[in-house]
């Protein structure tokens, strides 16, 4: 019942009005539908291990350097269905929003992140929707890591349905930039002077990740070109 009251509060307006029948209703169908979710951040979860897997028995380096799920909360659920002009439901948000399952990969190196991407929406279960190359076209403010919008089938007791997620890669330094410019920044309401006083500082920061990443690289590609030494004959 604890978590049925809960859920009932998360839920807002969407309840506001609604018999208590209308209310059970509801929050039942909202955790099926965050179920589901669930379920194709697994799937995807696993697709990517199993693919730093191969490609670590066959390189001797994991591409991957972790990988991070996460599950819209409701009130950043209704946030941008608002924001879109969209009404808070189940079906609405089953039909308008694509990233209410996030997968996010932290590579190694750049080439990491096609490589990966590739091997990933080449699947046979795996349809592309989107993808936004935020790292051939980073954002405004500097922002870099290809998005991708995929659906992934999730495998119930008598159906399988096909379900939406957003996948992020990026790279550690991408990641690393990301992660602080959202703490100091990112959806923040900041007074105007101070957004323009940062500006320019966190572009400069995400140019020089950038070149971070294309140094390391640069020195990975010249140590993987090269034979390995002959063990010494003792
Ligand atoms: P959170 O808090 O990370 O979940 P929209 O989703 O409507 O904003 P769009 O075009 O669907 O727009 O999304 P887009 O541009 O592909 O970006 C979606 C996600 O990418 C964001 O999710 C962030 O995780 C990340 N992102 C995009 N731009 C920036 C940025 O400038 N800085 C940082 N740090 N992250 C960014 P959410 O749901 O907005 O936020």
């Amino acid at each position: 019942m604890q978590e049925y009251n809960n859920e009932k509060d998360r839920l807002g307006n969407l309840l506001l009005d609604s018999s208590e029948e209308e209310i059970r209703s509801i929050v039942s169908s909202m955790q099926l539908l965050m179920t589901y979710y669930k379920c194709a951040m697994h799937e995807i979860e696993a697709k990517f291990k199993v693919l730093n897997e191969e490609f670590s028995l066959q390189h001797e380096r994991n591409p991957i350097e972790s990988i991070k799920t996460r599950l819209k909360s409701i009130d950043s659920i209704n946030h941008k269905l608002k924001k879109y002009g969209y009404e808070m439901s189940p079906q609405s948000i089953w039909d308008n929003l694509n990233d209410v399952a996030g997968v996010r990969v932290v590579c190694s190196f750049m080439d990491d992140i096609y490589m990966l991407a590739d091997c990933l929406t080449s699947q046979d279960d795996v349809k592309l929707i989107a993808k936004k190359d935020y790292i051939k076209n980073p954002k405004e403010n500097g922002y870099r890591s290809l998005h991708l919008i995929i659906e992934v089938p999730i495998f119930l007791c008598n159906e399988k349905r096909y379900v939406r997620a957003e996948v992020q890669l990026r790279t550690i330094a991408m990641e690393s930039w990301a992660k602080l410019e959202h703490r100091m920044r990112y959806k923040k309401e900041l007074r105007d002077d101070l957004l323009e006083a940062t500006h320019d500082k966190l572009l400069e920061c995400a140019e020089l990740s950038s070149l971070l990443d294309l140094k390391m690289q640069d020195i990975r590609d010249i140590i993987e070109g090269c034979p390995l030494e002959e063990p010494k004959k003792q």
